[in-house]
């Protein structure tokens, strides 16, 4: 039916200009994605450019909540299982920060590591 490929473009481009607004403005933000699981953090190393705002987005796969942690600069972000949530970090300067599990110490453990 030739009449339906118009209209099909026509739906494609009214539904892009609705999700493009929202996308165009995450892409602004570098974002670093985090899974937690077995009580773990992957990567458990999140490079980062230093002197520049940033988000991390967690998703949590553990069986129960999860909260990452640091202390410099402080951040909690307690994650429901099977959540994903997402922290804006300022702006670094280069160096080494830590980060855990509060629920899992012993196991959850990484570094944010700015340059
Ligand atoms: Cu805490």
């Amino acid at each position: 039916m030739s009449f339906a490929r118009p209209i099909g473009i026509a739906l494609m481009l009214a539904a892009f200009a609705t999700v493009a607004a929202p996308l165009t403005a995450r892409a602004e933000m570098p974002t670093f994605q985090i899974v937690a699981e077995n009580g773990r953090f992957t990567p458990e190393t999140v490079t980062v450019p230093a002197n520049t705002r940033f988000r991390v987005e967690l998703t949590n796969r553990n069986a129960g909540p999860e909260e990452f942690e640091t202390s410099s600069p402080l951040k909690e972000l307690v994650v429901a299982p099977g959540s994903t949530r997402s922290t804006v970090f300022p702006p670094l300067q280069p160096g080494t920060y830590p980060f855990f599990g509060e629920f899992h110490r012993e196991t959850a453990k990484g570094q944010i590591v700015a340059k």
